[in-house]
């Protein structure tokens, strides 16, 4: 939604809220053949990508999202050397993993090229890793990939990828988490974007389940803010067969790259659940 004022709104009906930002122009918007993408040029918060009318990233604040998907995860795995990114179009995800010098092979499944190259263009700081002789790029259907991938062939799984409804609906389901699962390494590990523990703790909870009845039952949330998404607050969970370790976090602390959010302090701040949280997926 866009008014006269020049404010683009993303309105949540269910939650009774909304949020804007004031845009100077709209860039570009396509149908392709899964969805609808608009760029804006916004006041304050730089290029924004809209997708079917969500909010997906800001030039200002995606560091928040991508280093948070990434970095805990990465520092949690004893040794992650190939990781997949199920999604994350925009190769924000797939910049942040490749900064791990361990990580020899990053592979970005994304369902739709035209998110890669509009990023490209609008978001090019972004995709500044994708030239990586470890990265790969692929454009085809993540669920299906990891349902015909090779058992044990991956140490992380990233889900870096839109609400759970329309295309990305199945990849918050048991079979998708089943062939996930298959395809990790032992101690494998899958880190999913989570949505709001705000508005969106009953579907947490869902996930939990069915992650559990899955296999992957163990299971750690973090908390991040999110300005641009539903609430402002978001979270990543991240699941696997095996208890986690603690993080490595001596290695966090000598990460040899610069980050804008992520720090080993930040990554145990991040793991503190609030506690209508831990409530709420006690039971589970
Ligand atoms: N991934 C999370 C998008 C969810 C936003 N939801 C919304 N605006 N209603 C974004 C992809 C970033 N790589």
């Amino acid at each position: 939604m866009r008014d006269e004022e020049n404010w683009f709104t993303e309105t949540y009906p269910q939650h009774g809220s909304a949020l804007s930002l004031r845009i100077k122009r709209k860039l570009h918007e396509e149908m392709t053949a899964f969805q609808k993408i608009e760029i804006f040029d916004t006041e304050c918060f730089g290029k924004l990508m809209v997708i079917d009318g969500c909010t997906m990233v800001s030039t200002r604040e995606n560091f928040l999202y991508h280093e948070m998907m990434t970095h805990p995860v990465l520092f949690t795995h004893p040794q992650p050397e190939t990781v997949w990114i199920i999604g994350g179009g925009d190769c924000g995800s797939l910049r942040e993993v490749l900064r791990h010098p361990g990580v020899k092979k990053a592979t970005q499944i994304e369902i739709d090229e035209r998110v890669t190259r509009l990023a490209e263009i609008h978001f090019p700081e972004l995709c500044t890793a994708n030239t990586d002789p470890r990265a790969e790029l692929l454009f085809i259907d993540g669920i299906r990939w990891v349902k015909e991938a090779a058992p044990a062939s991956v140490d992380v799984i990233i889900v870096d990828s839109t609400d759970p409804v329309g295309p990305a609906e199945g990849l918050f389901n048991e079979a998708f988490y089943r062939d996930c699962l298959k395809c990790l390494r032992p101690g494998g590990i899958l880190a999913q974007q989570s949505e709001s523990p705000l508005l969106h703790l009953d579907l947490i909870r869902s996930m939990y389940r069915v992650m559990g009845a899955a296999g992957l039952t163990h299971r750690q949330t973090l908390f991040f803010p999110q300005f641009i998404y539903p609430s402002g607050w978001w979270s990543g969970t991240m699941a696997s067969a095996t208890p986690f370790e603690p993080f490595r976090e001596q290695a966090a602390l000598a990460k040899p790259f610069a980050t804008e959010y992520y720090s080993a302090a930040m990554h145990r701040a991040a793991l503190t659940a609030p506690p209508f949280f831990e409530r709420a997926v006690s039971d589970l």
